[in-house]
């Protein structure tokens, strides 16, 4: 059989490695292997690189954002184009995120009320308001293959009576969403987000009132928003493992290399962070050998590829002594070389970890990774 029948919101799960998975979600723009990482791609664009290139590198799946795109241009232009899809012309799957946590970290002039958040536009200040219904009708006239529900992300330092009515409130609007768009009202996929700060507890009783709802995948939100590391690590390895088994699971906005290697070691298959795309941009380069800051004096006359062990079209065609020279120059072509090989440094890593689950062999990736990028606990 050469036509995909397998229905969308499908995952199998093919191997496991102590908690890490090796799975397949099935969407309606193809087949995702998990785990997976997604390059950023908030206004419609993955910031530098086109998708011949996004594809080249072996991007399975890209993030757009509800916020930037409803403010500009629009979700009903957009859709009047045929979806961001369309639009855009990537043609494998795209991931929304809802617009909520965009709205609480880009605008200080919001006020969030039980029946959603009132914002001003970071463009021009305008007012606006974004429900559930509201976020799940922008992101069907985007058509995502995955909608994310809206939540309050809640920061690190909020007490406990904050976030446990917080957590409440976003268990309230994901169920909003789902009646907005319930199982089966199309081929897109809708995935809850887990809140609950950094009190075990509190995320436990988010993950047992969301999984009351069907989704068809869950997330862990509220995390890597300015925590120490360890508190970090603390509660994803207390609720990766609890999420649902047989449902995909996405942590999102996290991390570093390191950071996604813990992620998976607890169950975590989905992971996005613009930090291979925005250092790229800065000149801090991923490589097996360690982080490179191109800028540096030492690689004036240094003919070396960036990293020898990289297949991407950056290191297998210019020196670090002409990436140094581009970056200093402050040329364009520098954020595109830069950009294409950090992202395939991610999307390597997520690759060398499916192969390790298949053969049993993730504890030693994750040795290997250390040696390069110190662990922090
Ligand atoms: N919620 C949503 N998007 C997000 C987050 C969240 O908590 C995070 C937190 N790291 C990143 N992106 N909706
Ligand atoms: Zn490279």
């Amino acid at each position: 059989m050469t036509e995909n029948t397998t229905k969308p919101g499908t995952f199998k799960i093919h191997a496991t490695d102590g908690n890490a998975r090796l799975g397949t979600l099935t969407t309606a723009h193809g087949d995702i292997e998990t785990p997976v990482y997604m390059p950023v791609g908030t206004q419609g664009t993955v910031k530098a690189v086109s998708p011949r290139d996004l594809k080249e590198i072996g991007s399975q799946i890209i993030l757009g954002n509800t916020y930037h795109l409803y403010l500009r241009p629009g979700d009903e232009l957009i859709a009047r184009r045929g979806g961001l899809h369309k639009f855009s012309n990537w043609d494998r799957p795209i991931l929304t995120d809802s617009g909520g946590f965009q709205v609480f970290s880009l605008e200080s002039i919001r006020k969030i009320t039980e029946q959603g958040v009132e914002f001003r536009s970071y463009l021009d200040g305008s007012k606006h308001f974004f429900s559930p219904e509201k976020v799940i009708s922008i992101q069907k006239n985007l058509g995502s293959d995955i909608m994310m529900v809206l939540d309050e992300c809640v920061g690190y330092g909020n007490d406990r009576e904050y976030t446990e009515r917080s957590l409440e409130m976003t268990t309230r609007w994901a169920q909003r969403c789902r009646d907005a768009y319930p199982v089966g009202s199309g081929d897109q996929l809708m995935f809850g987000i887990i809140q609950g700060g950094f009190h075990k507890d509190l995320r436990e009783k988010s993950l047992e009132q969301l999984t009351e709802i069907p989704f068809e995948g869950y997330a862990i939100g509220g995390l890597s928003v300015g925590e120490p590391i360890p508190d970090m690590y603390d509660i994803l390895r207390h609720i990766g493992p609890k999420l649902p088994q047989d449902k995909p699971r996405y942590l999102m906005g996290v991390g570093t290399p390191l950071d996604i290697l813990e992620g998976i070691a607890n169950g975590v298959d989905m992971f996005d962070c613009v930090l291979p795309t925005r250092n790229a941009r800065n000149g801090t380069l991923y490589t097996s050998q360690g982080k490179v800051n191109i800028k540096r004096a030492q690689y004036r006359e240094d003919d070396s590829p960036l990293d020898p062990n990289c297949d991407c079209y950056t290191c297998r065609n210019f020196s670090k002594a002409y990436l140094r020279h581009i970056y200093t120059a402050k040329e364009l072509l520098s954020s595109q070389l830069n950009s294409i090989h950090n992202l395939r440094f991610f999307l390597n890593l997520t690759e060398q970890a499916r192969e390790a689950i298949k053969n049993g062999t993730f504890a030693d990736l994750r040795k290997k990774y250390e040696a390069v990028y110190e662990p922090v606990v």
